[in-house]
């Protein structure tokens, strides 16, 4: 294993790609999907279930952490990897996304951002390089920069002033993260639906240098036509040498077609956030397992997936505990649905090496408007 964090591009299919992210904890093939592990767990499930369905990467969120059991207390313990045994790979968020939506009483200055945490109410701050700090104590493998991210639709104005805001923060996230071998600082583009203001962004970011690119500010509420206009251009303002990463997408027609547009890395809690509520993803799209046409299906939720729901047990049982509140169906549907999204980015893994991308975005398609069996 190096002891280097690097990008190896291997090929290209149009704006696509496909290639291997190297770091000291294991290689992350991409495009990737992470799983989101807010709270130094991917709610109902193991860590060793979640590498068996692919995953070579998890996201965790510097927020949640902070505030619970705190950051100090979990570097205290030998690091996050060691404390929710995970020995691969974690990308950490900054915390600035999540003080927006979830945190009481914020108030954002140039400095940072003071807030009161959803859980007791007692007083925080967040800043680049408190930030920089609690991803460091955290022993995160990828650190984001703090940024800022405003709702859309907003005025153009504000979007300005918010991303050179995060412009100047992520000077200051580089500044503060210092010079680590084997760890790597990601800054985030922002600029709304802008097209002027994302490259201005870029520019900004790539001018101070970083191991990899994120684009931020996006699945905000702008729809995906909007945001896939974005992702049109976006990507090519970024060096092609370093990841894309776009944060908290998505559905999985959001990642195949950011996929085809040059994004390279995705997070999102749907897969695990559904599997909770009686929500399934198949090939075939979205399927509600709370429905009563599962009650006496002895058939698999998928006949072409291999999870444990899948090889083990009916729709009927499925629609049994989910119905029934049961423990085992976030489980069972958060394993299936994490399988999904994983052997979705193996297939398009594969279409790129293989030049045929095109033919499998086209069955993609095809497969989820004949609807569920
Ligand atoms: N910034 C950060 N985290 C994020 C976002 C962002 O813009 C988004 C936007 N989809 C999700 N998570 N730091
Ligand atoms: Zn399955």
């Amino acid at each position: 294993m190096s002891e280097r964090f690097s990008f190896t591009l291997n090929a290209t299919d149009g704006a696509a790609r496909t290639g291997v992210i190297h770091t000291p904890r294991g290689e992350i093939r991409t495009p990737a999907f992470m799983p989101v592990g807010t709270a130094g767990t991917v709610k109902a499930m193991m860590p060793d279930s979640v590498r068996a369905t692919g995953a070579d990467i998890l996201l965790g969120n510097t927020y949640h952490l902070m505030l619970r059991p705190t950051a100090e207390r979990i570097a205290a313990l030998g690091g996050l990897h060691r404390f929710m045994n995970w020995e691969r790979p974690i990308l950490t968020d900054s915390g600035g996304f999540q003080v927006m939506s979830l945190a009481n009483l914020r108030k954002l200055t140039e400095e940072g951002v003071r807030f009161s945490s959803h859980i007791d109410g007692s007083k925080h701050m967040l800043s680049p390089e408190r930030s920089m700090e609690i991803q460091r104590l955290l022993g995160s493998d990828i650190v984001m920069c703090f940024d800022e991210c405003p709702a859309l639709p907003a005025e153009d104005k504000v979007v300005a002033e918010s991303m050179r805001l995060s412009m100047r923060w992520a000077r200051r996230s580089r500044e503060a993260f210092g010079d680590r071998p084997g760890h790597a600082l990601f800054g985030i583009m922002q600029g709304g639906v802008t097209q002027d203001l994302r490259e201005e962004s870029a520019k900004a970011l790539v001018e101070i240098g970083f191991e990899g690119y994120a684009i931020g500010g996006l699945a905000v509420g702008e729809g995906q036509e909007a945001m896939f206009g974005v992702l049109d251009y976006a990507p090519g303002f970024l060096p092609e040498d370093k990841p894309r990463y776009l944060m908290g997408v998505g559905k999985p027609d959001d990642i195949v077609g950011a996929v085809e547009r040059g994004v390279d890395m995705m997070d999102c809690v749907l897969p695990s956030r559904s599997g909770r509520t009686g929500q399934g993803w198949t090939r075939r799209g979205a399927v509600n397992l709370r429905n009563a046409r599962h009650r006496d299906d002895p058939r698999p939720l998928d006949e072409a997936c291999g999870c444990p729901a899948c090889r083990n047990y009916s729709r009927a049982y499925l629609h049994h505990v989910v119905r029934a509140d049961e423990i085992i169906g976030s489980m069972l549907l958060t394993w299936h649905n994490l399988q999904y999204y994983q052997d979705l980015m193996q297939g398009l893994r594969d279409a790129i090496a293989a030049g045929s991308l095109a033919g499998f975005v086209a069955a993609f398609h095809e497969n989820r408007a004949r609807g569920d069996i």
